[in-house]
């Protein structure tokens, strides 16, 4: 048929064949190959025909890497219609995921059965896009329009069990040999008759969908949408489902597929499928580094952190001993463990036996001697360099050779941790950030002698506990928090200039940021920066730098776990609410120290937060703390609740051209000096040469 499609007739099935590694996306030969394979059998001695998929999934989906190039024939479309139109009944044997075009060549299939390991789903709301060939039509008509919004505004995989109930599958296969298990479902249904099924003829009782039921979601939608489109076009494409006939109601679906796949978001969100996936090669570590198996895992300190990383081990069946230094705080930490798993139990999301068996492989101790067998130890304790060098001098003496020593922190040099061993080369940076056993992001650090078999060791187990995984190079801070340094700064100063702290935060949360800067700030603890800000010596010594939060923790405002900070905060619900008070005292410090207040446009917010953290960026990039711009997209993504759909801020700086970036840096020095703004020789460089981040990366070959 062709390189990745061939056809073949297995006594009176035809058997359609896609092998196109890795995960048999629909590229043009697929596309082509499929529709050959079905016209060919319309004509051969078969009586019904099976799509079934080589390696190690079904189709999972279009090429995105075909999205933005000009499409080639045939359109998905046309095979779809060529597998519903087909004189004989077809069967999708789905193994693997079943994910977007892929899940939805199989509901234009006249069968469905899938071995029980399968998931099929609708993922393409997590690249800004919709279901683009036919999912918002067929799926309200398998199973309701309330659980079709529900399960394409999610965009998460279902199992098949939970799919056969649901009605998306006619068949769980009950074997795990896929085409096997097709073959002979598909042999029963042509014995006993069976008809050319075809989900386009269920028609939609619009007396099903409640009256406002599409106002309604719309509304709560729009709350979670941070900046995204496609959940409001996929609610448009239901409603047409309702209303329109099918054809109608696919050519509406089409029409907002092509508005979506040429939007800003969804390029900026493809941008970070891609982003997240490369984050996880490290450019001169040979493919082929042996990996150190990792069977258990000792965490030492057990509080928030701690806890939280434990979980993340716990979770994936490998057990865990936790170390503390007396059995109060071991009490303590287990304590928080079970009961973060008690709150998962609540919300469903586990069930108790699941709980009790993770609860069951944390044991605690308060002996090194125990911990001496562990294949990895991850070091979450207080953030002091001498404290963290005396832990690992005491994990040298203890544990075998060849366990990796990981520390957890998230500003300490960990060269200087490493020298406080007789192996650097087993030591590495495992950034976690809180709360651990919720937050994607996993900062790698590399340190001047982290060997690589520990380095691929450390990516595969962060994938593995279901983390995204970015390499950084040491430095103060790392990627993620030493580039957040100028934001925090320019949030507090933009007060001084004449902002409010609700004008600056609703700025930034309108951009979509989950939460501005200075509410932040106040549910980290303005105590924290206030402290940090205590031992640094590298700071200018300007009175107005982070003068209003130093004001208020000098009042005792130190956030929200004290009740006020740059906001007053209800004691029982912690709603945020904006403290006359404290904008006035905002003004009177101004004139105190003599800035004019103005008004300050939004732009300004923007430019005056955003830009000297993609300006550090830059200059991460260049000394090499970071392989590429997109790793460090992934960053903030994943750790710092950067919207997604801006793509990062290194993509949103390519976004807003680098030339504007530069200029408006330059503009901020001239006007608030060089202490604050030096634009990153690369950010000129790039800008001069017309050139975006995403082209440097491609340039050095890391993209
Ligand atoms: C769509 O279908 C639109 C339609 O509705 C309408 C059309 C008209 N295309 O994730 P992995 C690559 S939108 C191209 O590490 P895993 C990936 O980049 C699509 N490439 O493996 C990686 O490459 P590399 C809807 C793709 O086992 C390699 O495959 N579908 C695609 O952890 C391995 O990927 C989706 O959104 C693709 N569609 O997870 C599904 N998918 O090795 C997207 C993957 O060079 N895919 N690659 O880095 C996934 O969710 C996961 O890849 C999957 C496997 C669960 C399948």
């Amino acid at each position: 048929m062709s390189e990745v499609v061939s056809y073949e007739l297995n006594e009176n099935i035809g058997v359609i064949s896609v092998n196109n590694p890795p995960v048999n996306a629909l590229a043009q030969v697929v596309r082509e190959g499929i529709l050959n394979a079905i016209n060919a059998a319309q004509n051969d001695a078969s009586k019904a025909i099976v799509l079934v998929c080589e390696g190690r999934t079904f189709i999972a989906g279009a090429d995105i890497t075909e999205f933005g190039k000009p499409p080639k024939d045939p359109g998905l479309p046309e095979v779809l219609a060529a597998i519903e139109n087909s004189s004989k009944p077809i069967v999708a044997a789905i193994h693997g995921t079943a994910l977007g075009g892929g899940f939805e060549v199989s509901l234009a299939c006249h069968y469905r059965c899938a071995i029980a390991s399968a998931k099929v789903g609708l993922p393409e709301v997590k690249l800004g896009l919709l279901p683009g060939a036919g999912g918002t039509q067929r799926v309200p008509r398998l199973i309701g329009v309330k659980a079709a919004l529900n399960m394409i505004t999610r965009g998460d995989p279902i199992a098949a069990v939970k799919a056969n109930e649901m009605g998306l599958l006619d068949k769980v296969l009950d074997c795990d040999d896929v085409r096997a298990g097709a073959l002979s479902y598909a042999k029963k249904l042509v014995d006993t008759g069976a008809s050319l099924k075809r989900v386009r003829d269920i028609t939609i009782d619009p007396s099903s969908v409640e009256i406002g039921f599409f106002e309604n979601a719309r509304k709560q939608l729009a709350k979670r949408a941070r900046g995204q489109i496609a959940q409001d076009r996929i609610v448009s494409c239901l409603e047409a489902a309702v209303e329109l006939p099918i054809d109608k109601g696919l050519e509406r679906e089409r029409e907002l597929f092509k508005e979506l796949i040429t939007s800003p978001e969804s390029a900026a969100m493809r941008h970070i499928f891609f982003a997240e996936r490369q984050a996880a090669k490290i450019k001169d570590l040979p493919k082929d580094t042996a990996l150190r198996p990792i069977k258990q895992v000792a965490i030492l300190g057990g509080g928030t952190m701690g806890g939280g990383i434990a979980m993340c081990f716990a979770n994936i069946g490998i057990p865990v001993l936790l170390l503390e230094i007396n059995d109060e705080a071991l009490e303590r930490g287990m304590g928080i463990i079970q009961k973060n798993y008690a709150i998962t139990v609540q919300k469903g999301k586990l069930t108790e036996d699941q709980m009790k068996k993770r609860i069951g492989l944390i044991s605690g101790t308060t002996s090194y001697d125990e911990i001496s067998e562990v294949d990895l130890v991850i070091e979450a304790v207080f953030e002091n360099l001498d404290l963290k060098k005396d832990v690992f001098g005491k994990l040298d003496a203890t544990c075998k050779q060849g366990a990796i020593l990981a520390t957890n922190t998230s500003y300490q040099d960990v060269n200087a941790i490493a020298e406080a061993t007789s192996r650097p080369g087993d030591v590495v940076g495992m950034h976690f950030f809180s709360p651990a056993n919720v937050m994607k992001l996993l900062e790698v650090v590399r340190g001047r002698e982290t060997a690589n078999d520990v380095l691929a060791t450390v990516m595969q187990i962060g994938k593995k506990i279901g983390k995204v995984c970015a390499l950084s190079g040491v430095c103060y801070g790392f990627i993620g928090n030493r580039m957040l340094g100028g934001y925090g700064r320019e949030a507090q100063m933009l007060l001084l200039d004449g902002c409010t702290p609700s004008q600056v935060d609703s700025v930034l949360e309108g951009f979509g940021m989950a939460m501005g800067p200075l509410a932040m700030g106040d549910l980290a603890g303005l105590d924290v920066g206030y402290k940090a800000r205590q031992s640094r010596t590298d700071l200018p010594d300007d009175p107005k730098l982070y003068r209003m939060g130093t004001l208020l923790v000098e009042m005792g405002r130190h956030g929200q776990k004290t009740g006020s900070g740059f906001y007053q905060y209800d004691p029982e619900t912690r709603k945020r609410m904006a403290d006359p008070d404290i904008e006035a005292l905002i003004k009177e410090e101004a004139t105190k120290l003599g800035v004019e207040q103005r008004a300050v446009s939004d732009e300004e917010i923007l430019a005056r937060c955003f830009y000297p953290l993609i300006n550090e960026g830059a200059k991460i990039l260049e000394e090499g703390i970071a392989q590429r711009a997109s790793d460090i997209d992934v960053v903030y993504i994943y750790g710092y609740a950067f919207p997604v759909a801006k793509g990062g801020p290194m993509h949103y700086a390519d976004s807003v051209g680098l030339k504007n970036v530069y200029e408006k840096i330059c503009e901020f020095r001239d006007r608030y000096g060089e202490d604050y703004w030096q634009p990153a020789p690369l950010i000129k460089q790039l800008a001069e040469e017309g050139k975006t981040f995403a082209e440097w990366d491609r340039e050095r070959g890391v993209a």
